[in-house]
């Protein structure tokens, strides 16, 4: 009910809603109102309550509540339903779980905070509380299990979007799955399957966005490589607008994908959009590290790279991990 009561808060942002308005609406006494309104103002909405006019949202708290998420999103299934946390071990480890159980096509898990964000191959992800956008978009898509792969590659697009519309910055996309700005890491993305040989049961696509850490949010190790948005910007930006401006276009280019089985529609813009290609890269894989030249992204999402001896190869994100030579 709670809930129900911001939803109309914000839907009349310009008028003062009655007491009684709001319980005719929604079937509940005025003083069943009052007492969830002081709920939200304790968890940080500035609310004014005049007599005889009713409440008004004055302003609302810097945190994820789906409920305002929700209202902002333009999309038909990603985001309809939202799982919030406030704190958690990893949202992808959530997703996992919640898995066991079913889940709606396109739920999305959304924290706080991370006590153990996951990066690839165990690595650690910091997520600070309230100053990141820590989430992951739960899908069952039916696609072939060598695909999974390239919904990377649409995630990847869908932030870089997000963030040239919200923040009006443009970063870059380090392939597979990091988004860099000036040089340092913004963005990481990790894309987690469940599956058999020929199919998938689900998706977990999480993305971990430094929107509004500090320096001092930072190990001293990853200051070197990391930064976030309000670091270069200089101004904090808002997580809820940026999160549902990436999740609209996020189902716009998954739903593309789904109907024409390929990427190739969007692998121009992801193309334009590359750090790394015509840059000398090291590969490390299970055999060790190779030096070379990437030169090109296949519609199928792998990096096509020229090695030493002059010759083309094709890789794949599970195959190897790629390391720019001087930074990005
Ligand atoms: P990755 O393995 O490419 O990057 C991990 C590496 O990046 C770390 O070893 C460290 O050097 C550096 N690093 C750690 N934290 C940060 C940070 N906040 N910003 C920049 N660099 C950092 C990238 O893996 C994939 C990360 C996905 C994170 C999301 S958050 C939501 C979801 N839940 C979860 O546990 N992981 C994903």
């Amino acid at each position: 009910m709670k809930d129900e009561i911001l939803k109309e808060l914000i839907n009349n942002k310009n008028r003062y809603l009655s007491g009684q308005e709001l319980s005719n609406k929604l079937g509940i006494s005025r003083t069943a109102i009052w007492k969830h309104i002081n709920k939200l103002k304790e968890e940080g909405y500035i609310i004014n309550s005049v007599t005889n006019k009713g409440y008004i949202l004055v302003e609302a708290p810097d945190i994820l509540h789906p409920v305002e998420i929700k209202e902002l999103l333009n999309t038909n299934f990603i985001g309809k339903e939202i799982i919030y946390l406030n704190s958690v071990d990893s949202t992808n480890n959530y997703g996992k779980k919640m898995a066991e159980n079913d889940f709606t096509d396109g739920t999305v898990i959304i924290a706080e905070e991370q006590t153990s964000g996951r990066g690839r191959l165990g690595r650690h992800w910091i997520s600070p509380k309230g100053k990141g956008i820590w989430m992951t978009i739960m899908l069952k898509p039916d696609i072939k299990p060598d695909q999974a792969s390239q919904i990377t590659l649409i995630a990847a697009m869908a932030v870089l979007k997000g963030i040239k519309a919200i923040c009006d910055m443009d970063t870059m996309i380090k392939w597979p799955n990091d988004i860099v700005l000036n040089g340092k890491k913004i963005c990481g993305i990790l894309t987690e399957m469940s599956g058999e040989i020929e199919r998938i049961n689900y998706l977990c696509v999480g993305i971990g966005i430094n929107v509004n850490s500090e320096e001092s949010d930072f190990t001293d190790k990853a200051i070197d490589i990391a930064t976030s948005i309000k670091i270069a910007k200089g101004v904090k930006v808002e997580r809820k607008k940026l999160i549902a401006r990436i999740l609209d276009y996020f189902e716009s280019y998954y739903s593309t994908f789904l109907i024409k089985g390929s990427l190739k529609f969007m692998m121009d813009e992801y193309k334009r959009s590359l750090a790394n290609i015509g840059k000398e890269v090291i590969l490390i894989g299970k055999d060790g590290e190779i030096l070379a030249k990437a030169e090109d992204v296949t519609a199928e999402g792998h990096l096509v790279v020229r090695l030493g001896d002059g010759t083309l190869m094709e890789v794949s994100s599970g195959e190897v991990s790629v390391r720019g030579i001087y930074g990005y």
